[in-house]
C-alpha cells in the first residue's frame, strides 16, 4: 500500500514562518499516520528557486540567484530537521534532474500543439508573477495579494486551456472529492471552470533566471508550469531510472495553502492530461495562519517563526499550537494569549495533570504495580471503554480525510473524559474504604487509556508520546497504531515512581511579552 504526499515547493524568498512551517507539518503529520497503519509513504518537499522574485531578492543581497538558493536550501534543511520532518526527497527546481524534465515537456506540449507562441498583454503582479485581466482585478490591484499591478505586452508561449477545460470538468463532476475542502472546490468550479479558461501564458522574456525554452532561449518557462512538474521530476519522470514515478504516481494528495489552489486544480491537472498521465487523487487546500491584526507581513512587524517558539517551548508544544489551531476549511489566528492558554489549559493541566495523577496514584496505592486486566469492572470502567474505541475510530476517520484539527479536539476529549473519570470513581475514596479490588481496575482503566493517547498523539507529538509511554513502562508490541484495538492485553507491569513534568505550567502575563518580542 503505497501513499505518495507532497508540500509546495516553497519560494527562497525570505525565512520560512509558522505558515510555511504549517503545510509542512500537517503533511509530516499525515505522513506519519499513514506509516503507522501500515503504508509505505513518500513524503516529497522542495524549493521553487527560479523567478523573478528571486533574483531580485539575490541581487539585492548583492549574490548572484544560484548562491543565494542555495544558501536557502540549507537554512530549508535546517529548520526540517529542527521540526523532525520526515520527508524523503528535497527537490530543487535548479537541479539538473528536474530542469531537464521541463524543458522536455516543454518541447514535447509544443510538438503535439498544446502550446503556441504568440504575444500577451495583461496586468502583471510581480511579486505573485501572475497576468491578470483588467476584470480580474480588484479595485485595479492584484486579486490575490492586493499590490500593485503594471500593464506589460511580450511575445509569449501560450498553452491551450480551452482545448482540456472540458475534460477537467467531467472530471470534477465524476470526482467529487478532488479538491477539498468542498467550499474551495466550489470556488474553483464556479469562478474559474464554469465561466470558460483563457489560455495560460506559459512563458517570459523580462527576465533569465529560469528554465530556457530549448528552442527559443530568450524565452524562460513561466514559473507555475516549471514548479508543479517538481511533483513528477522528483520521482524521475522521463528520466532513465523511473521506478519511483512507477511505484508513487499519481500523488494520493498534495497539500497547498489556499493561496495557490488555483495553480494546482486547474493547471497541474490540466497540464498531466496533456503529457497522458493519471491525475493526482486529491488536493487539500487549507486556511492561512493569520495574526491579530491580518496577515503576517515584514512590514507589520508580526511575523513568527518556528524556531524560536520551538526553543522555548519544545517542538510538540508548537506542533500541537499549529495543527489545532487551524481548522479543516478556515484560517487559524496566531496570538500569544492563545499559545500560552493552551500550552497551560491543553498541555500543562489535561495531559499533564492526567499523567501525573494516574503514576503517582499507582505508585502510592500499589508501590508502582499494575494488575492484568481485573475482575471487578464497574460500569464507569466500561463506559471509558467505550468512549475510548469511540474516540479511536473518530480520529481515524479524520485523520484519513485530512481533518487534522478535529482529530486532536477527538483526543483532547478523551483525555478530559479520563480526567472526569478520577473524579467519578473517586479512587482515594475506594482506597480509604479497602475496596482494591475495584481500585485496580480504576488504575488498569488509566493506563489504557493513556496509552491510547499517547498512540494517537504519535505522529505529531512524538516526543511526548514516548514519554507518556515509557513512564507506563508499555511494551512495544503495546505502542503500535494496530494495538489501539485492543484494550486489555496489558500484563502486570511497574510505572515508574520518578516521573518527570511533560509541560511545565508558564506564567501567563510574562510568557505572553516574550512571545511578543519574538515577532519581527
Ligand atoms: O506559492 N498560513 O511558494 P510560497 C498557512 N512556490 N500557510 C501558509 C501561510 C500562512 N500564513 N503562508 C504561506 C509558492 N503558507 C510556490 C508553490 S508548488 C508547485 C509552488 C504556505 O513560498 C501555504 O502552503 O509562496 C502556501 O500555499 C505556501 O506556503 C506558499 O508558499
Amino acid at each position: 500500500m503505497k501513499f505518495y504526499l507532497t508540500t509546495p515547493i516553497y519560494y527562497p524568498s525570505g525565512k520560512f514562518h509558522i505558515g510555511t512551517a504549517y503545510t509542512t507539518t500537517l503533511a509530516d503529520t499525515i505522513k506519519k499516520y499513514k506509516q503507522a497503519r501500515g503504508y509505505d509513504a513518500y513524503l516529497l518537499t522542495g524549493m521553487d528557486e527560479h523567478g523573478q522574485k528571486i533574483q531580485k531578492v539575490a541581487e539585492k543581497d548583492g549574490k548572484t540567484p544560484q548562491e543565494h538558493v542555495d544558501g536557502m536550501a540549507e537554512e530549508a534543511k535546517k529548520l526540517w530537521s529542527l521540526m523532525e520532518i520526515d520527508y524523503d526527497d528535497f527537490i530543487r527546481t535548479t537541479q539538473e534532474r528536474h530542469t531537464k524534465v521541463v524543458e522536455e515537456i516543454f518541447d514535447r506540449l509544443m510538438e503535439q500543439g498544446d502550446i503556441y507562441l504568440s504575444e500577451y498583454e495583461g496586468w502583471y503582479c510581480m511579486p505573485c508573477e501572475t497576468y491578470f485581466t483588467e476584470t480580474q482585478l480588484v479595485d485595479g490591484k492584484c486579486p490575490d495579494c492586493g499590490r500593485e499591478v503594471k500593464k506589460m505586452k511580450e511575445e509569449s508561449y501560450f498553452f491551450n486551456m480551452k482545448k482540456y477545460a472540458d475534460r477537467l470538468i467531467k472530471f470534477y463532476e465524476e470526482n467529487p472529492n478532488f479538491i477539498l475542502p468542498e467550499s474551495r472546490k466550489n470556488e474553483l468550479f464556479n469562478n474559474f471552470l464554469k465561466p470558460g479558461l483563457e489560455d495560460l501564458c506559459v512563458s517570459r522574456t523580462s527576465f533569465d533566471w529560469g528554465v530556457k525554452v530549448r528552442k527559443n532561449p530568450k524565452h524562460v518557462v513561466y514559473v507555475w508550469l516549471d514548479a508543479l512538474t517538481n511533483y513528477i521530476s522528483a520521482l524521475g519522470y522521463l528520466s532513465e531510472d523511473d521506478s519511483l514515478m512507477q511505484k508513487y504516481w499519481p500523488a494520493d494528495v498534495h497539500f497547498v495553502g489556499k493561496d495557490i489552489i488555483r495553480f494546482h486544480g486547474i493547471y497541474w491537472p490540466i497540464f498531466l492530461m496533456a503529457l497522458n498521465l493519471p491525475l493526482p487523487k486529491q488536493i487539500y487546500a487549507h486556511g492561512f495562519i493569520m495574526m491579530k491584526d491580518g496577515k503576517m507581513s515584514k512590514s507589520k512587524g508580526n511575523v513568527i517563526y518556528p524556531e524560536p517558539l520551538i526553543e522555548r517551548y519544545g517542538l510538540d508544544a508548537f506542533k500541537y499550537f499549529i495543527l489545532r489551531e487551524m481548522s479543516y476549511s478556515q484560517d487559524g489566528t496566531f496570538t500569544p494569549e492563545g499559545f500560552v492558554e493552551r500550552y497551560n489549559f491543553d498541555l500543562c493541566n489535561d495531559l499533564g495533570n492526567l499523567l501525573n495523577r494516574t503514576i503517582g496514584m499507582i505508585n502510592k496505592y500499589f508501590g508502582g504495580e499494575v494488575t492484568r486486566y481485573p475482575e471487578a469492572v464497574s460500569e464507569l470502567d466500561k463506559e471509558l471503554e467505550n468512549f475510548s474505541n469511540g474516540t479511536i475510530h473518530q480520529v481515524e476517520e479524520y485523520l484519513d480525510t485530512y481533518h487534522v484539527s478535529n482529530a486532536i479536539t477527538e483526543t483532547w476529549n478523551l483525555i478530559s473524559r479520563t480526567n472526569k473519570y478520577i473524579d467519578e470513581t473517586a479512587p482515594w475514596v475506594l482506597f480509604k474504604e479497602g475496596k482494591l479490588e475495584e481500585l485496580k481496575s480504576v488504575m488498569y482503566h488509566l493506563v489504557e487509556n493513556l496509552r491510547r493517547i499517547a498512540i494517537l498523539i504519535a505522529p505529531y507529538m512524538k516526543h511526548t508520546s514516548q514519554k507518556i509511554l515509557s513512564e507506563l513502562s508499555i511494551p512495544k508490541e503495546l505502542q503500535t497504531w494496530n494495538s489501539l484495538e485492543s484494550y486489555n492485553k496489558i500484563e502486570n507491569l511497574k510505572v515508574t515512581d520518578k516521573p518527570e513534568v511533560l509541560f511545565a505550567r508558564l506564567v501567563q502575563e510574562q510568557e505572553i511579552e516574550v512571545i511578543k518580542g519574538m515577532m519581527k
